[in-house]
């Protein structure tokens, strides 16, 4: 009799790394950890072609916790080694993970740019309105009276920075809102942004039990979106304009042009060092 050779299909359990997660009991990010795991055995993504790529925080421990490729970089830079990454191999699958701290704050510049380039990256940003890793001081996404940090005792008095207005005016061309306690819906939205060509930003909300413990309540707050996706970016513009920021799916899919610089990766050194050479 001949022998079985097919691979086996892979599950969401073998896309588990064997290390425990060290996040505190409850925090959202366990929801993205599952959904991710679950978009990547949806899709059958081999695991030494994907690659989670972070930057500092919580949120950004993901990678360790995903048995493929990745890179736990440094505060805010998490978009730019992708960048690199799929510079050099655009074979790859490439998943950016981060929180909003990282995200929309140090990692600003970079976020603006990165929907610009509109290279095939996806960027899960991981977002509870704080910085849980540094012990709860206000974030870009901070409601400006949350006078639960030392720091600003007053609140921020500050406006909030609006994820899917930025992304959307700076030319991202796929934008959703995903929550951590609909794992399902969150795994939907993950296997979509991944095979979305172009920069995928999907915004999950995404609670701090510790130091935003009020975000228990989101929810019960979370709601569909009540329009389908539009892939006209005024139309999008009006809908995010209305939105209440807990409206969940696909705000916005557009086909747009994909940034990818000259790929070099079979060059040799003496090649790659002509190009520089003045
Ligand atoms: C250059 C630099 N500045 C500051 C820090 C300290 N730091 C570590 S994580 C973090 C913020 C993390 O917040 P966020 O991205 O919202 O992620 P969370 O921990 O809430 O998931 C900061 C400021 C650092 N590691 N590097
Ligand atoms: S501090 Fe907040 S974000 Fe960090 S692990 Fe704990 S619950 Fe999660």
């Amino acid at each position: 009799m001949e022998a079985a050779t097919s691979t086996p299909a892979l599950k969401a359990k073998d896309y588990k790394s064997d290390i425990n997660p060290i996040w505190c009991p409850g925090c959202g990010d366990f929801g993205v950890l599952a959904a991710m795991s679950k978009a990547a055995a949806f899709l059958q993504l081999p695991k030494e072609q994907l690659a989670m790529i972070s930057g500092i925080g919580c949120s950004s421990r993901l990678p360790a916790y995903i048995n493929s490729y990745g890179f736990h970089g440094i505060h805010g830079r998490s978009l730019a080694i992708a960048a690199g990454l799929k510079a050099a191999r655009p074979d790859l699958t490439v998943v950016v993970s981060g929180g909003d701290g990282d995200g929309f704050s140090i990692g600003g510049n970079h976020f603006l740019h990165a929907c610009r380039r509109n290279m095939d990256l996806t960027y899960i940003v991981m977002d509870n309105e704080v910085y849980g890793m540094t012990k709860g001081q206000a974030s870009p996404t901070t409601q400006p009276d949350w006078r639960n940090s030392k720091l600003t005792p007053r609140g921020t008095g500050v406006r909030r920075f609006q994820p899917a207005a930025i992304a959307l005016a700076a030319g991202a061309s796929f934008i959703a809102r995903g929550f951590t306690g609909d794992p399902s819906e969150l795994t939907h939205l993950i296997v979509q942004a991944i095979q979305h060509p172009g920069f995928s930003f999907l915004h999950v909300l995404s609670p701090c039990q510790t130091y935003q413990p009020e975000q228990k309540e989101w929810k019960h707050m979370v709601h569909p979106q009540d329009e389908a996706v539009t892939d006209d970016p005024a139309e999008a513009a009006r809908r995010i304009q209305l939105d209440d920021g807990m409206s969940l799916g696909i705000i916005y899919a557009q086909q747009l042009p994909s940034w990818l610089p000259p790929h070099l990766s079979n060059a040799t050194l003496p090649q790659i060092e002509a190009e520089f050479q003045l």
